[in-house]
C-alpha cells in the first residue's frame, strides 16, 4: 500500500457538531424536523445532497433550485463562523503522530473529503503540510459514494487506485473507496460496516496494519 487517503470530517477532525448546529438553525427557521439521527445520514454527503435529505421532512411549497442554493449558503455561512473557532488543538496528537510516522515509512498521504471547506479546516488546524495532495469538494462533480474524490486524490499523488488505502468514518465513503478499486479502513460507524477491509478502533492502528 503505497498511499493513504484520509477523509477529513470524522477521521482527522470532528466537525459533526458544527454541521449539526448549522443545519439545525436552518431547519428550525423553516419548521423542519431535524435530529442527530438524520444528521448521521449526512456524513460524507455533499452540501446539496445533505439539503435534499433534510428537505424530506419539509412540507411547505416546492422550492426552486435558487431557493435551495440560498438555503445551502445560509447553512454554510453559519458553519464557516463555527469553523473559525477551530485551532491546531482540534487535531489530536495521535492523528499528528500517525501521519508523521506513515510519511517516515515512505507512504504518500492525501486528503479525500467531500467538503468545500477542506482547505480552510486544514489551515485552521495547521494540517496542510502533513499531506502531499488534497482532493475535496471543490474538484469533484459527484460526492461519495461516487469514487471521484478518491480517484482524483490517487491521481494527484500519481498512484494507481489499487495501491491506495482510504480511511473513512462513513459507509458512503467506504462504498466510494471500494467502487474506486481501493482498500478501505473504517473508524467509528464505518468500523462496523461489512465492506470495510480494516476496522479500526483508533487511527494509530494504521501503523500496525500489514499492508503487504
Ligand atoms: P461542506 P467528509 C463531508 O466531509 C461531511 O462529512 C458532510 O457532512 C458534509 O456535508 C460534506 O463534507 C460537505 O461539506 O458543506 O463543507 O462542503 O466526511 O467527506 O470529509
Ligand atoms: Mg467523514
Amino acid at each position: 500500500m503505497r498511499a493513504l487517503i484520509f477523509d477529513l470530517d470524522g477521521v482527522l477532525v470532528f466537525t459533526d457538531a458544527f454541521h449539526y448546529q448549522a443545519w439545525k438553525e436552518m431547519a428550525d427557521r423553516l419548521g423542519i424536523y431535524f435530529d442527530e439521527k438524520i444528521n448521521n445520514r449526512l456524513r460524507g454527503v455533499s452540501r446539496m445532497d445533505s439539503l435534499e435529505i433534510i428537505l424530506e421532512k419539509y412540507h411547505g411549497a416546492p422550492l426552486s433550485y435558487a431557493e435551495k442554493c440560498a438555503l445551502a449558503d445560509e447553512k454554510n455561512e453559519t458553519y464557516k463562523k463555527l469553523l473559525q473557532t477551530m485551532t491546531p488543538d482540534d487535531v489530536s496528537q495521535e492523528v499528528r503522530e500517525t501521519l508523521r510516522e506513515l510519511r517516515c515509512r515512505g507512504h504518500k498521504l492525501a486528503v479525500g473529503s467531500s467538503s468545500k471547506n477542506t482547505r480552510f479546516i486544514l489551515a485552521q488546524t495547521n494540517l496542510k503540510d502533513a499531506f502531499d495532495a488534497v482532493s475535496d469538494g471543490t474538484n469533484i462533480t459527484r460526492s461519495k459514494p461516487d469514487p471521484e474524490v478518491f480517484l482524483k486524490a490517487a491521481m494527484f499523488l500519481g498512484e494507481q487506485p489499487g495501491n491506495c488505502l482510504a480511511v473513512e468514518d462513513a459507509e458512503a465513503g467506504i462504498d466510494a473507496a471500494k467502487s474506486g478499486g481501493m482498500k478501505a479502513a473504517g473508524i467509528g460507524e464505518a468500523a462496523k460496516y461489512v465492506r470495510t477491509d480494516y476496522p479500526l478502533q483508533k487511527i494509530s492502528e494504521l501503523l500496525e496494519l500489514d499492508f503487504g
